[in-house]
Parts: C-alpha cells; sequence; structure tokens
C-alpha cells in the first residue's frame, strides 16, 4: 500500500464546453467551439456540445456525484461567454447565478472549487471582431473577464487556473486547425502562444493587486506536456528528446519560470518567435503559484537523419511545431494503447515530474489531468467493468507516489480527467474519459468501477 502526502488533493476535473450544454440558455453567448462544431467536417459526425452532459441542468446531481466518491476538489471551467455574452461589455448576470449555485453546492459539500478561467471557448464575438489570440488587446479583455470572476467568486474560490493547455490553443488551434478556431499556420501559433502568455500574466497581476492580499488564494496556470524519451542514450537522441519537451512544455513554462522562452526554440523558430516587452517579461515571471500539470502520454524522441523528413506523427501534432523543432518521434509496439492511441507510459509521468522539479526549481505541481478513453464504453455494461482505467489510473498514481517519496518531487495533488463521459472535442462523443457513463439520449449517469476504486483510494489516501 502506498499512502500519499497529509493534505494531498483528491480531484477530478472537467470543462465548460464539454459538459455544460445548454448553449443558448439564459444569455449565454456563443464562443469559437460552438462556430467550429456547427461547421461541417470539424468534428466526428458533426458532433457538437449544444447539449452534451447538461450539466447545466444536472449541477446538484453532478455535485451529489462528487460526494458520493468522497472527492476532495473538483476542476471545472467557467464559460466566459456564459458571463460576458459579447466578451466584454455587459455582464449576464443568470451566468452568474449559475457559477454561484455551482460554487455554493460544492462548498456545501465539502469539495474545494479549483476554477479554470478559460478551457479554450473563446467568445465568438472577440475572434470576429479583434481576431481573437492573435490580437495583443486580448490580453486586456482577458483581464477584464478575470478581474470580474475574482469579484463575483472570489470570497469562495480559493484556487484559480487563468488558461488550459495553452499549447493547444497555439498548435491545435492556429497551427494544425484540428480544434477551434480551425487555422493553419507556422506563423500564428507563436503569436497566439505570445498572447496566451501575456492574457494569464495579466490576469495574475489584477488577482495580485486588488484581491489576493484579501481573498488569500492562489493562481497559475495548467500546461501540458507529453513525455519525450530518447530513442536511444546516443548524446542526439537525449539532445533531441529535451528539445521535444523545451518546444512543448519548455514554451509556456520557461517565459514564467525562467523569463524567456527556450535558447533552442530562439535559435530554430528566429523571427517567428516574438519577443517580450521589459513590461510582459516581468509581469509574466513569476507568475504561478503552483505549477499545474497535465500530463496523459509519452513517445520516443530522436534526432532526425540529415535527408529524412520530419512528419507530423499524430493529427493531434508532436509537441511544437514539428518543422521547426525537428524531432522525429516514434513509439514501441509494445506499449499498450488508450482509445485515442495515445501510448500507456505510466513510467513517463515520474520523468515527466522530475524534468518539472529539476528545471523549475522544486516547485509545488498539482497534476490538474490525467485519464484515458477506452473503447466500447457506449454500452453502459462495458463502461461499468473499467478495470482498465482502473490499471491505468493506479499506474499513474504510483508513478507519482514514486516521484514524491523517491524523487523529492512536491507534488500535492492529481485530477482525474474526468469526472463524466464528456464531448471530446475534435472527436465528438466517439471517445470517453468518464469515471461516470453518461448516456448522452437520456443524460443518465452511471458510476464506473473507476469511480468506486477512486473513492477507496481517497478514503484511505492511498493505492
Ligand atoms: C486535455 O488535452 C484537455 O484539457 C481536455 O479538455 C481533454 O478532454 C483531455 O485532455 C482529453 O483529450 O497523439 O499520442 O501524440 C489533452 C492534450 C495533447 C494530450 C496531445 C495528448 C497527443 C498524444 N493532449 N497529446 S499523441
Amino acid at each position: 500500500m502506498k499512502t500519499f502526502p497529509n493534505d494531498f488533493v483528491w480531484g477530478a476535473a472537467t470543462a465548460a464546453y464539454q459538459v455544460e450544454g445548454a448553449w443558448q440558455t439564459a444569455g449565454r453567448g456563443p464562443s469559437i467551439w460552438d462556430a467550429f462544431a456547427h461547421t461541417p467536417g470539424k468534428t466526428h459526425l458533426g458532433h457538437t456540445a449544444d447539449v452534451t452532459c447538461d450539466h447545466y441542468h444536472h449541477l446538484e446531481e453532478d455535485v451529489a456525484l462528487m460526494k458520493a466518491m468522497g472527492l476532495k476538489a473538483y476542476r471545472f471551467s467557467i464559460a466566459w461567454s456564459r458571463l460576458l455574452p459579447q466578451g466584454r461589455g455587459s455582464v449576464n448576470e443568470a451566468g452568474v447565478a449559475f457559477y454561484n449555485r455551482l460554487i455554493d453546492a460544492l462548498l456545501a459539500n465539502g469539495i474545494i472549487p479549483w476554477v479554470t478561467l478559460y478551457h479554450w471557448d473563446l467568445p465568438l464575438a472577440l475572434q470576429m471582431e479583434l481576431d481573437g489570440l492573435l490580437n495583443p488587446a486580448i490580453a486586456e479583455h482577458f483581464a477584464r473577464y478575470a478581474e470580474l470572476c475574482f469579484e463575483r467568486f472570489g470570497d469562495r474560490v480559493k484556487h484559480w487556473i487563468t488558461l488550459n493547455e495553452p499549447w493547444c490553443s497555439a498548435v491545435l488551434g492556429h497551427g494544425l486547425g484540428f480544434f477551434a478556431p480551425g487555422r493553419t499556420s507556422t506563423t500564428e501559433p507563436y503569436l497566439a502562444a505570445h498572447n496566451l502568455l501575456r492574457m494569464h500574466g495579466r490576469a495574475v497581476a489584477v488577482y495580485r493587486r486588488k484581491f489576493q492580499a484579501v481573498q488569500r488564494g492562489v493562481i497559475g496556470i495548467t500546461n501540458n506536456c507529453d513525455w519525450r524519451e530518447p530513442k536511444t542514450n546516443t548524446v542526439a537522441d537525449q539532445t533531441a528528446a529535451e528539445r521535444g519537451l523545451e518546444f512543448f512544455l519548455g514554451w509556456f513554462a520557461d517565459p514564467i519560470y525562467r523569463g524567456d522562452y527556450p535558447d533552442s526554440m530562439r535559435a530554430r523558430v528566429g523571427g517567428r518567435l516574438p519577443q517580450f516587452t521589459a513590461e510582459d517579461r516581468v509581469q509574466i515571471l513569476g507568475s504561478s503559484d503552483f505549477f499545474g500539470l497535465n500530463h496523459y502520454t509519452a513517445m520516443y524522441a530522436s534526432e532526425p537523419a540529415p535527408d529524412a523528413p520530419i512528419g507530423h506523427l499524430s493529427p493531434a501534432g508532436n509537441g511544437g511545431m514539428a518543422e521547426d523543432q525537428q524531432v522525429v518521434l516514434s513509439e514501441d509496439p509494445a506499449w499498450e494503447k488508450t482509445d485515442l492511441g495515445w501510448n500507456i507510459t505510466p513510467w513517463a509521468c515520474r520523468k515527466m515530474l522530475r524534468w518539472i522539479h529539476d528545471r523549475y526549481a522544486h516547485p509545488p505541481i498539482y497534476i490538474l489531468e490525467n485519464g484515458c478513453a477506452l473503447p466500447g464504453e457506449e454500452d453502459v455494461a462495458v463502461a461499468r467493468q473499467d478495470e482498465r482505467r482502473t490499471a491505468y489510473l493506479r499506474s499513474y498514481l504510483e508513478a507519482a507516489h514514486a516521484a514524491i517519496t523517491e524523487d523529492g518531487v512536491d507534488l500535492r495533488g492529481y485530477f482525474v480527467w474526468s469526472l463524466l463521459d464528456n464531448f471530446e472535442w475534435a472527436f465528438g462523443y466517439s471517445k470517453r474519459f468518464g469515471l461516470h457513463h453518461v448516456d448522452f439520449t437520456t443524460g443518465c449517469r452511471t458510476p464506473k468501477h473507476s469511480a468506486r476504486w477512486y473513492a477507496a483510494a481517497i478514503r484511505g489516501n492511498s493505492i
């Protein structure tokens, strides 16, 4: 048996667009994901999240599921366009009321809310009128929206996450066009990423200047990173793997913890990689009270042969703009895979944590997402017997435990992705990550084996 530190935070996560539904209810404005999903050909079978889990109308029931598991914390996101239908300007009080009900219900059940301000659902008006993340002014608009959230919810919310996985917004949204707003470019990912960091920096500055002393909460960002394992132990492959991680996580974490993009990126991306103004640099440096990590999988990395073409290994990208980082990815056919084809590599989770610990001077870390999609789970009978998910979660938690006890990593919490089966972005409803099965016709929720196993782990603070 492996016991976790005393105050270890056991959580589960969701995101507004993936679970809420009620896309036109009570004054919610459209987001870029509504527009994207409603565009033919962008999502699996044209699926949209107009209804999805209908969490908007199942709020009390969903909090009861969390309570039944003994969840210590619940990570959810606020839909910017539910509060500000146009992204700026007048406030939709019905949207504020919905999140007040959710926050109050969580607290009444002893569950700590961890709130993400931006999980990819940019108000459509800001895309149409300003070009969204490509316009430097987006940072001010985000800071104003963030301030509204601190004002209205900060008396009860003490854990803030500015952005979820800016890498996805940059690479998948503006590089490969796989996510909203569906742009394809080798320049725009770097511009979007730069503005995302500026958005984060501004929002944190507002929180620290006006709210933190009184509200006494913490604020940070969560970045995603898939581990890169050197394919061989040659220096060339080790360097390639390191570079792969710098292009993936260093891109977003180095400016926050070290003051600029990694040297390897400056050298390869050249003039397409923006410079920080002195003001932005200072605002972004040190702007995270904790290190949020979303981690799922790993690949081998190797140095390309002199004449070898650099290809995208997967439609979801290879951890940076492939053309720029010059890292060849591959995988071991022996590795087990999830329903998304992602490798199940728990050992890599421990290495990932150690890498962050070493590179960023031992920050407090929270794994804010980890989980897996499994096949056949549209059938509730199959979903209830998800022992493979239980095994996945146990193996990653074992790796996390080793990172804490053997490597001295300051890991303080772990959030499963996800509480519920939900709208899996471009894959629509075809991929299921939930601890609870959702019947998308009836809205019925059913706990899977993994939900019961997780409840026992929480109860015992151990696996
Ligand atoms: C997260 O992103 C999101 O925050 C969440 O909304 C989403 O539902 C959840 O994960 C599940 O997808 O093709 O083998 O190269 C995950 C970020 C980035 C992780 C791409 C896997 C590709 C693996 N993902 N990465 S591979």
